[in-house]
């Protein structure tokens, strides 16, 4: 069984966490009673019943809760600590999501604010540390208490500990789905309190993808999307900014190349770019950045939800990884890259052959190094995706001067293939990124892959066994089961898929570092991508994040599905147009 008595939750102690906070754990465990006297309801392997249900999303890995309705305040405040306690990201965070969680009170649509007295005054924030980089596999794990101050107890009535402060992000997305308001009461409670929640993710890589070339997302469309994606607390957006149909980017470097944009309006410039960081920071917190350049310092004018203004200037370093989320850019050679040569004609062979890219020039690996140049400038992320998926190398072979250097080269196509791919590597390294490359990579030259090559899977299940076998790094985004613009996959689809899939030996099952669902955009744009995504990539989000034992497959936890229909209900609430789950009949209870 899973359940947890507070005797097993005070003993199994995380040795990375200082003994304070369970100290302060314990002590709650034996208040309890004191607290209420009848018996905790364990929520996790409960039977379906509706009160045994938790309503969060991913589900936590490890939690208990009681059986008390606890109010919150809507002047809810933060004290922060630790060594973490200047942190602006975290002090942002909490104002975003103070406006999330208090939409509905004092709107004059239910009436006003309610004259109750609050249990929930104060939210405590710990970080113990606030030099941590967002990379990957940075400490996201907290620990979440939520207690009716009793009058005993000396903390805050909200205690959310982490070892950084995206730790403390996931904590506080966390708490604001405890919260829920109440429209007899007109006042926001947390439900099922007291909460002992101690989280972390199943694997430290969490993506989606998002296809910019085959339709053009703007800018803020993108924003809303990062904005969503820390709902369910995935951390990578994979940007697949270019691809055969479309070159959106702006390259300094090469100011010809965004000539190969569908037109001028369906462009990123170099801001717009950078833009995609902060984003988050800017769009969550109806925040507008003006730019700097020279200093690379950002002025924030944000308004929190009393509608003060609050001004701050912070170093675009500190904008960056407000939510969390990482953008891990794609630049796909040599097959996917026809639009690089509507600027660049010599990029193609010929005009007859315009992919994959003419393997035979210098001038070709200029432009890929230019590229990669101007971009490692915007994206700090330590990964950067270099595709090499689907490439047909029929017409090099009929190319007359390709067709000439191979055999000056003695190269066969597909020697030529590699020796595109490699090189690719050898240049992105060079600038002290690490390779991710499509399978495809790995299944024709495996043994010449730079080591840490990160091999990502989409073909299928079976790339992910084979690449750690070998001591690769793997993504799992199986297009059977992963693959968003699959319309026919259901959520269960979604759900069931399993990243470790083939894969027993412990050490092997490490190199697996997560996994990544796709919306690949040929039927998609700014005006179904979001009912494209969600929700069922929140589904593979709790696969990513959650452990197996806590969330099992959709047949085993009758849970996940009324808690994925209630999770749906909290995006739309907060403005995102998810899809339904399923049809409507089947619902129950009807939410
Ligand atoms: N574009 C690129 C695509 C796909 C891939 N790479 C793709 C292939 C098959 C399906 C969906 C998407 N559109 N660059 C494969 C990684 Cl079913």
């Amino acid at each position: 069984s899973t359940l947890l008595s507070p005797k097993k939750m005070s003993t199994a102690r995380n040795p990375k966490t200082l003994p304070s906070f369970f100290t302060i754990l314990t002590i709650c465990f034996l208040l309890t009673p004191v607290i209420n006297s009848r018996t905790i309801r364990t929520t996790i392997g409960s039977p379906s019943d509706d009160s045994s249900i938790t309503f969060l999303w991913p589900l936590p890995s490890e939690f208990t809760s009681g059986d008390q309705t606890l109010v919150v305040d809507p002047n809810l405040s933060i004290s922060l600590s630790g060594s973490g306690g200047n942190s602006v990201i975290v002090r942002e965070a909490f104002a975003r999501y103070k406006t999330i969680i208090f939409k509905h009170v004092g709107s004059s649509k239910f009436g006003g604010t309610s004259n109750s007295d609050y249990d929930i005054s104060k939210v405590a924030v710990i970080v113990h540390s606030d030099d941590e980089e967002l990379q990957l596999g940075v400490d996201e794990s907290y620990t979440l208490l939520v207690v009716k101050n009793n009058g005993l107890s000396i903390i805050g009535e909200v205690t959310i500990e982490a070892n950084t402060v995206y730790g403390a992000l996931r904590g506080l997305e966390t708490f604001s789905q405890l919260c829920g308001f109440d429209y007899g009461t007109k006042s926001v409670q947390i439900c099922k309190a007291p909460w002992f929640i101690k989280d972390k993710p199943r694997f430290e890589f969490r993506g989606l993808l998002l296809d910019t070339s085959r339709h053009y997302y703007p800018i803020d469309i993108i924003k809303q999307i990062i904005e969503s994606m820390s709902y369910v607390k995935l951390n990578v957006l994979h940007w697949h900014i270019i691809d055969e149909q479309s070159f959106p980017l702006e390259v300094p470097a090469y100011p010809k190349l965004w000539k190969g944009a569908y037109t001028k309006w369906e462009r990123y410039t170099v801001e717009d770019a950078s833009e995609i960081f902060a984003s988050c920071f800017m769009f969550c917190g109806d925040v507008t950045v003006k730019l700097c350049e020279n200093e690379r310092l950002h002025s924030i004018y944000a308004t929190d939800i009393l509608g003060h203004s609050l001004t701050y200037s912070v170093y675009l370093d500190q904008l960056i990884i407000i939510c969390g989320i990482n953008v891990m850019a794609e630049i796909d050679v040599p097959g996917h890259a026809e639009s690089w040569g509507t600027g660049y004609p010599d990029l193609w062979p010929s005009s007859s052959c315009r992919e994959p890219l003419d393997v035979s020039k210098n001038f070709t690996f200029e432009v890929l190094s230019g590229i990669l140049q101007d971009m490692r400038d915007i994206f700090p992320f330590e990964l950067f995706h270099l595709g090499g998926d689907e490439v047909n190398t029929d017409c090099w072979k009929y190319t007359p001067h390709v067709k000439q250097w191979l055999q000056e080269m003695n190269m066969t196509t597909k020697d030529a293939y590699q020796y595109f791919v490699i090189k690719a590597q050898e240049i992105a390294i060079s600038k002290n990124w690490t390779p991710v490359n499509w399978e495809e990579t790995f299944n024709t030259f495996a043994e010449k892959l730079n080591p840490k090559t990160v091999v990502h899977n989409w073909l299928g299940p079976g790339v992910c066994p084979k690449a750690v076998a070998q001591g690769f790094k793997c993504i799992y985004s199986n297009q059977g089961v992963w693959y968003l613009d699959h319309l026919d996959v259901t959520w269960d689809g979604f759900y069931d898929a399993e990243p470790l899939e083939g894969i027993t030996d412990y050490v092997e099952q490490k190199l697996v570092i997560g996994g990544e669902v796709c919306m690949w955009s040929e039927t998609a744009d700014p005006s179904n991508v979001q009912q494209t995504i969600w929700p069922r990539a929140a589904a593979a989000a709790e696969r990513l994040w959650t452990s197996k034992e806590a969330a099992p497959t959709s047949n085993t936890s009758e849970t996940a599905l009324t808690r994925l229909q209630y999770f749906r209900c909290l995006l739309t609430r907060r403005g995102v147009q998810a899809s339904p789950v399923t049809n409507r009949y089947a619902r129950n209870p009807p939410y």
